[in-house]
């Protein structure tokens, strides 16, 4: 294996070729801020490995030179995870594309981490079954990166986060070890799980290079609806509902006016309900028809789409959010988990947090009601808007929620995870980062 004699831009050079080390500050810059557009500094250089014996290789000489390593997917993270903080390598993994054949017998496909959603959701279905995962970035977001944060989306409800789909795992740790476990096996109790300890742990323990993703079988039929609601009590209890009595449920999204109105402009059209409280998307999938089953229990005046070009419409009034956000500015985001019973007292105490320390500022509120999961979007914070992402991250703890449901904690907030987490458990963190990734190696600054 090459040797780190020099310069570190050559080393890497003779193990991924010199046309995979970005010096150039206008190669970098794609890879240095992240899609929120807060967070990203300048790197050292980029460099993309093709597999995992040159990710391993990149890690040794990097460890070697005493220089820290930002791993990064397809970059389409919001806080502030895989870019870098000043100064690191971005290891960027989207050259593992490798993408195997679908096991039929397990109903699961290994795939390399630099796989995007899209990718695997295609390959899923030309075999008949499906990614049991979907979200907006699904084109650029890769495996390796939804593996790492424990990534949601939207039909988590259904089918769980990347941690449910996630049958095994390949990954290079931060001291140079190796974890393997690719069997696929459901009971396997061998140990520590290392795998799910991967999983969620944001890059700062291991770099995975491979995943072995378990695949589920697809509801043929379809139906979506859009509710306009009078208040989110109003839609926490359609949600009861909706989760007892519709067996195909699989999403209940939801947004506000002002997020309508927002996506609405942005996308040019016509808004196709209005004056209401709260809008939910309600989808349901099974073998048959679910469009009796749905309407059965959905207030009269919901929109009803049971074809594909209608139910992609009404998707995008609830998927656009984050774009048309982006095109107003750069907001502050809170991805917060809530408990359902409280979600209603959190909700309309938001704005009111907000607009306490930053009068001017726009909140815009929408995300995965059935998962407990809203995306507080803040426009127009000047420098000192940190004590608003405080402030609302206090009120999500005092309710008994989470400060991550689904970005991550990234470096955005870090500084809170003590919130959430007692001061135990946070150093218990702290012990696994330095057994597994003793040098610092990986993410400095992240998570812990
Ligand atoms: C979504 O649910 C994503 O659309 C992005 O998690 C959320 O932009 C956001 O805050
Ligand atoms: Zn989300």
């Amino acid at each position: 294996m090459p040797q780190v004699t020099g310069n570190l831009a050559d080393a890497l050079a003779t193990v991924v070729g010199s046309a995979h080390v970005l010096e150039d500050p206008e190669l970098r810059a794609p890879y240095e801020r992240d899609w929120s557009g807060r967070f990203g500094a300048e790197s050292r250089l980029v460099v993309r490995a093709a597999d995992a014996s040159e990710v391993a290789a990149v890690l040794r000489m990097c460890r070697d030179s005493g220089v820290a390593v930002v791993p990064q997917g397809g970059n389409t993270g919001l806080v502030g995870g895989s870019v870098p903080r000043g100064g690191e390598v971005v290891l960027s993994l989207t050259r593992l594309t490798s993408l195997g054949e679908v096991d039929m017998t397990t109903a699961q496909v290994e795939a390399g981490a630099g796989v995007t959603l899209a990718v695997l959701q295609k390959h899923a279905g030309a075999a008949g079954l499906d990614a049991g995962m979907d979200f907006a970035a699904r084109d650029s977001a890769t495996l390796g990166g939804i593996a790492s944060t424990d990534a949601g989306g939207l039909v988590a409800f259904r089918h769980g986060t990347a941690r449910a789909r996630i049958a095994g795992l390949d990954a290079v740790l931060g001291d140079g070890s190796v974890v393997r476990r690719m069997s696929g096996l459901l009971k396997d109790n061998a140990g520590y799980a290392l795998p799910a300890l991967l999983v969620g742990s944001e890059g700062t323990l291991g770099v995975i290079t491979r995943v072995r993703w378990k695949l589920v079988v697809p509801n043929p039929e379809r139906v979506a609806a859009l509710v306009p609601l009078d208040s989110i009590e109003a839609a926490a209890e359609l949600l009861g509902i909706l989760r007892t009595r519709v067996p195909s449920l699989e999403a209940v999204e939801f947004f506000l006016p002002e997020g309508l109105e927002l996506v609405s402009s942005y996308l040019g059209v016509d808004p196709p309900v209005d004056g209401a409280a709260v809008y939910l998307i309600v989808e349901a999938a099974a073998p048959f028809d679910p469009t009796e089953e749905l309407a059965e229990v959905l207030p009269e005046d919901a929109l009803v789409a049971d074809d594909t070009a209608s139910r992609r419409r009404m998707w995008r009034l609830r998927e656009s959010h984050t774009e048309a956000i982006a095109a107003a500015g750069v907001a502050h985001k809170m991805d917060v988990g809530v408990p359902l019973t409280a979600l209603g007292e959190f909700l309309a105490h938001v704005p009111d947090v907000v607009a306490a320390l930053a009068p001017e500022a726009r909140t815009i509120l929408f995300g995965h009601l059935a998962d407990g999961n809203v995306h507080v979007n803040v426009l127009g914070l000047d420098d000192d808007g940190d004590a608003v992402d405080e402030a609302v991250l206090r009120l999500v703890a005092e309710l008994g929620g989470t400060i991550s449901a689904e970005h991550g904690i990234g470096i955005a907030k870090a500084p809170y995870l003590g919130l959430v987490r007692a001061a135990d458990e946070i150093e218990a963190m702290r012990a696994i980062k330095r057994a597994l990734d003793p040098s610092g190696l990986l993410n400095p600054g992240v998570v812990v």
